[in-house]
């Protein structure tokens, strides 16, 4: 290859994509030499680095290893980048030859071959210097392979091919099996198939289980077609997350004219989860109630992404990642009607959840109904939220992302929302009123379209002008609770738009981006704070000016006292980013009385109601300055209020409201003794996206008699299996009562 510079070959997944379509052969078999990771390892990408080389299997010297020559190996094994390497026979020491030593790679080689090396054969090394590898469990896109013990047989792509009259469903769940061998599709001979087979095919597309299907008339089109068959059988156990994990089984007698031994070639069927299953079936799908789920996904961007949570005695916690690996985050993914898992994800990955760790080293065979069957150690000592576990589960090609674009940005992140709508019979791209147009709906986009989390949303978008080609408005009165899959699942008008100021200027715009952070409002430090205090009503006038008191305290005699509720707040970034304030500081306001900066109008929301629910005192939207109070052990503090200090909270961090500061209360002046609900809400108005609003209410219990005021059970949103996700739909409307 000429002279690119190495930067400009790194593992952009993108880059490697196209690398692979123009040069075909790299991804073709090479008999003559081959690799694998083997040797006593826990996972599939990693491994002691073995080389096949003149008919023999044998190893490699660490000596002048690299990362770069990690790279080299794993991108040749179908693996998007390397982690790490490892030295000293970490994984064993192997047999036979030291094929090479002495690897010299620049990470843009085709093939280790291509490496300088002391040649092939050349070393003087013994096998207690083996090298081992440690790829990214991420495979390069449409790039699968099968091995075997001493072969190594790689095909460029996998693919369901549907029958003329399935071929317009969405998604396609059934069709012939393909493999795209040396450039060409061919067949798989159905000799030795299973449905153990299937079901990992139908993992890879996204399809939680295979089933059976109607063979006649599939049998006639076979007959039909030109018989082109692949040289190989696979042989899988079914719990294998990819084709890439099976093993080869026989080779496939081809006589005469590629017979297949008077087989046939597979056919695979699948059925799609709930939330993929073709449409026909709405009718049935709207009868079906969906029992209590024991396993949930939380904080991921996409959906089939996220933290996961189990529940156990009525209440949610996450599961450790000693151990975690794809086989138990396959049989989550299944669990929830996703298929095999893309990923295992360690170390808080999706973010860092909250209250108990229930599962630590879990153990899963791959054929469990649901995770809370897999083996694991009840015993979670040692175990922080800083190791929870995640998922990335493969989804149906449903193509979402092209009924959708983004117009006229700086960057494919931004841009105005254009949606592929039919009118009189051909497809046009048109544009979204942008009143009412928010936070929740500019998720629901960016889900949409692969792009992660919405970091704004735009209501003008005129320095976006888009390309004349959009047919103005052709969606208004969008309102989302953000948990569709695609825009047109949400609330909108129908067939006739309302867009008073039309869609030029005012259509509607997002940005979006891959990381978000997530508050979440410590429960337990309000029960332990609650009090009430007495104070006269003169000392309070800076409390009033900035409307923290209900309105009878206006007509007040000034010597009176008011009755406050008190309490600390403490407010974590759990999430993957830093929580900035929407607005930049020149828009900030400056508060005379408390002399610092608020940096958001409405940042909590503090209430007591009754216990059906009815607000009974007013309670007020608060506004503080964010900073950094604390951080975890080894994170720096970066927001501070003073000094017109940069605001924020950085994750890992906390920002403190102590119980005695001006504000932090509620007034309860005129309330009457009884029991009641106490409510916090932060970031009501969806103002800085998060990557999970439902942690975002707090509710506890009340009691007030007359003299002493109590807050129990304190517990955030979706924490207890009793208001399982109830308090999401609450918070919107919570929300939409306050404009
Ligand atoms: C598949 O592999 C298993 C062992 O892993 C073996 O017992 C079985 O016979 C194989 N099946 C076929 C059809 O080759
Ligand atoms: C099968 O292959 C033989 C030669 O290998 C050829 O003569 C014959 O025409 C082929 N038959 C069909 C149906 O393609
Ligand atoms: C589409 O059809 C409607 C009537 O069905 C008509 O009023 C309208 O002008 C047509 N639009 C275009 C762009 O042809
Ligand atoms: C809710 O409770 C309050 C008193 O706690 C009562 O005044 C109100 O009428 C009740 N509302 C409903 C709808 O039951
Ligand atoms: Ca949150």
């Amino acid at each position: 290859m000429p002279s690119l510079s190495p930067s400009l070959l790194l593992p952009s997944s993108l880059l490697f994509c196209s690398l692979l379509l123009l040069c075909p052969s790299m991804a073709s078999s090479d008999p003559s030499f081959a690799l694998r990771l083997s040797g006593e390892k826990r996972k599939p990408h990693e491994g002691r680095l073995e080389v096949f080389v003149n008919g023999e299997w044998g190893t490699v010297c660490d000596d002048d290893f690299s990362l770069s020559a990690a790279q080299v190996v794993c991108r040749q094994l179908g693996f998007i980048d390397a982690e790490s390497w490892a030295s000293r026979a970490k994984y064993g020491q192997g047999q036979g030859r030291i094929w090479l030593d002495n690897v010299h790679c620049l990470g843009s080689e085709k093939s280790l071959l291509d490496c300088e090396s002391n040649g092939v054969g050349v070393s003087d090394c013994k096998h207690s210097e083996d090298v081992g590898v440690v790829c990214s469990q991420r495979r390069i896109p449409g790039f699968h392979f099968i091995r075997t013990e001493g072969v190594n047989v790689q095909v460029e792509d996998v693919r369901i091919r549907a029958t003329y009259s399935h071929r317009k469903r969405i998604p396609i769940t059934e069709g012939f099996l393909e493999v795209k061998d040396a450039g060409k599709w061919r067949q798989i001979c159905d000799m030795d198939w299973t449905m153990r087979n299937s079901r990992v095919i139908c993992g890879m597309y996204g399809f939680p289980t295979e089933k059976r299907y109607n063979p006649k008339s599939y049998k006639l089109l076979a007959s039909r077609r030109k018989k082109n068959f692949w040289t190989h059988s696979v042989n899988c156990s079914g719990n294998e997350a990819g084709l890439s994990e099976c093993k080869l089984g026989r080779d496939v007698p081809l006589r005469g004219n590629q017979t297949c031994s008077g087989g046939w070639p597979v056919v695979v069927s699948c059925a799609p989860g709930r939330a993929f299953a073709p449409s026909v079936s709405a009718g049935f799908r709207k009868a079906y109630r969906m029992e209590q789920p024991l396993v949930r996904l939380r904080g991921g961007a996409m959906i089939g992404e996220g933290r996961v949570e189990v529940l156990k005695n009525g209440e949610w916690g996450t599961v450790c990642d000693d151990q975690w690996d794809l086989r138990a985050a396959t049989v989550v993914c299944r669990e929830l009607g996703f298929g095999s898992a893309k990923e295992a994800l360690t170390g808080a990955r999706m973010g860092q959840g909250m209250g108990p760790v229930h599962m630590n080293e879990v153990l899963c065979s791959g054929f469990e109904k649901s995770l809370t069957e897999c083996r694991f150690n009840r015993e979670s000592t040692g175990c922080s939220h800083e190791e929870d576990a995640g998922v990335r589960c493969n989804i149906p090609e449903m193509g979402f992302n092209k009924r959708l674009r983004l117009s006229g940005g700086r960057n494919p992140l931004e841009g105005r929302v254009e949606v592929l709508t039919q009118r009189n019979g051909s497809l046009h791209w048109g544009s979204v009123c942008s009143e009412g147009w928010g936070t929740m709906e500019a998720m629901v986009v960016c889900r949409q379209l692969g792009l992660g989390f919405a970091s704004h949303a735009f209501q003008e978008t005129w320095y976006w002008q888009g390309d004349g080609t959009t047919d103005g408005v052709v969606m208004s009165g969008v309102k989302c609770s953000g948990a569709e899959l695609t825009l047109d699942q949400c609330l909108h008008h129908g067939k006739h738009v309302n867009c008073p100021r039309g869609g030029g200027r005012y259509a509607a715009g997002v940005s979006c981006t891959h990381t978000a952070p997530d508050l979440v409002l410590n429960a337990p430090v309000v029960e332990q704070t609650t009090y009430l205090e007495d104070r006269p009503l003169y000392a309070l006038t800076c409390a009033q000016e900035e409307n923290c008191l209900s309105s009878s305290a206006s007509s007040a005699d000034p010597t009176s006292y008011r009755r406050l509720m008190r309490f600390s707040s403490q407010i974590h970034n759990n999430g993957q980013s830093d929580f900035r304030p929407r607005a930049g500081p020149q828009s900030w306001i400056w508060h005379e009385c408390h002399r610092h900066y608020h940096s958001m109008e409405v940042f909590t929301h503090y209430d007591l109601l009754s216990l059906n629910g009815t607000k009974v005192a007013e309670g007020h939207k608060a506004s503080f300055c964010l900073e950094d109070t604390y951080c975890e052990e080894g994170i720096q503090k970066r927001y501070e209020c003073a000094n017109f200090g940069q605001q924020g909270i950085t994750v890992g961090c906390w920002d403190t409201y102590r119980h005695d500061i001006d504000c932090q209360w509620i007034d309860i002046t005129d309330l009457r003794p009884g029991d009641y609900m106490f409510q916090v809400v932060i970031n009501p108005n969806f103002e800085v996206a998060e990557s999970d609003y439902s942690n975002n209410v707090m509710k506890c219990k009340a009691r007030y008699d007359g003299h002493r005021m109590w807050t129990y059970n304190c517990h955030i949103g979706g924490s207890l299996s009793s208001d399982t996700d109830d308090s999401f739909p609450g918070l919107l409307t919570n929300q939409i009562s306050h404009r």
